[in-house]
């Protein structure tokens, strides 16, 4: 971390109910075996892990006005929220390792407990806005971004295990980038509420070095303020990124990828992000996981400070000749 001395928290959240496929709940195991932790700690960060949560599955969780598993997803998102919000407030930057997108309610709930003035980034092929009315499928990983919408809340039916979530973000506190599949329902949404995205066209159209400065731009002219960052492993191209529950061709390059995660940290602002659906039950080979959960190190690792340019400490450590 080149903020150096760092404090990073790292919270396993090993959870699937947001959506049908099993697997995705071993995502934090295998990016942990990636090699997270010791990429951090050689960067300088001081890395406190926290663990992995440990979720209830309810056994009585009847599908609610199409959603499915909502106590489940509702109680795990409290959990979570509980969790970030002590990780924050003890000087950590968070790092949640999911586990599928439906994780990004209670992270952002939790972070937005001692940071209350904080703005999201939502890097994804997916808008992940629906409501449970417009959820073409009622899985909960597609309708994170709605429960936190304070311009949402009269779309929104009263779920079950919800009851603890208050929306804490307008729409002009949120940034898409690598959008690609949305939903009809999603596109209303974003257009009604003006809410600001960089598809994968804007992307081609502008350059990522365009879209970063304007989504700072957006984000940040008035004032600085804490960044959320929330990172679905699906935004990458699948050639990089196989082992995830809804890939989505033409996705971001590596370079793309990593050149957000770069300028965020220099923005000097990031204070949690979210790694999610990375899925080793989805890989068709053990090169095609190892590379997905090493892809997730790498975005981590350059959200808090590793450089492509390198870094030194210091000159004093060139070793002497004789
Ligand atoms: N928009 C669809 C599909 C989807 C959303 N997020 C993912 N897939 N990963 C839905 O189910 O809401
Ligand atoms: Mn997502
Ligand atoms: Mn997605």
């Amino acid at each position: 971390c080149r903020k150096l001395g760092q404090s990073v928290a790292v919270v396993g959240a090993p959870f699937s109910r947001g959506q049908k496929r099993r697997g995705v709940e071993h995502g934090p195991r295998v990016i942990r075996a990636a090699g997270l932790e010791e990429r951090l700690s050689n960067m300088g960060c001081n890395v406190c892990d926290y663990g992995d949560l440990s979720f209830t599955h309810l056994n009585i969780d009847e599908t609610y006005k199409g959603v499915h598993f909502p106590r489940t997803v509702g109680l795990a998102n409290k959990v979570l929220a509980d969790t970030v919000s002590r990780a924050v407030g003890s000087g950590n930057t968070c790092v949640m390792l999911g586990g599928d997108h439906s994780l990004a309610i209670g992270s952002v709930q939790g972070h937005s407990q001692h940071c209350p003035d904080l703005c999201l980034i939502w890097v994804d092929a997916h808008a992940d806005i629906n409501t449970p009315l417009t959820s073409p499928s009622g899985n909960l990983h597609g309708q994170s971004v709605a429960f936190l919408l304070k311009d949402l809340q009269n779309k929104i039916p009263e779920l079950p295990g919800f009851s603890w979530v208050t929306p804490c973000l307008s729409a002009s506190d949120i940034v898409y980038i690598g959008l690609r599949d949305v939903d009809p329902g999603e596109h209303g949404i974003l257009k009604n509420c003006g809410i600001k995205f960089f598809s994968m066209r804007d992307i081609d159209h502008f350059g990522i070095q365009r879209v970063m400065e304007l989504t700072f731009d957006h984000l940040l002219d008035r004032k600085q303020r804490p960044i959320h960052l929330s990172f679905d492993i699906d935004a990458f191209d699948p050639s990089l990124a196989p082992a995830t529950g809804t890939p989505v061709i033409g996705g971001l390059t590596y370079r793309e990828g990593i050149y957000i995660t770069e300028e965020i940290h220099n923005t000097g602002l990031l204070s949690a992000m979210d790694l999610v659906e990375v899925n080793p039950m989805l890989g068709v080979s053990q090169e095609a996981v190892g590379s997905t959960a090493s892809l997730a190190v790498d975005v981590i690792a350059s959200s808090l400070g590793q450089t492509r340019e390198g870094a030194h400490v210091s000159f004093d450590k060139l070793p002497p000749s004789n």
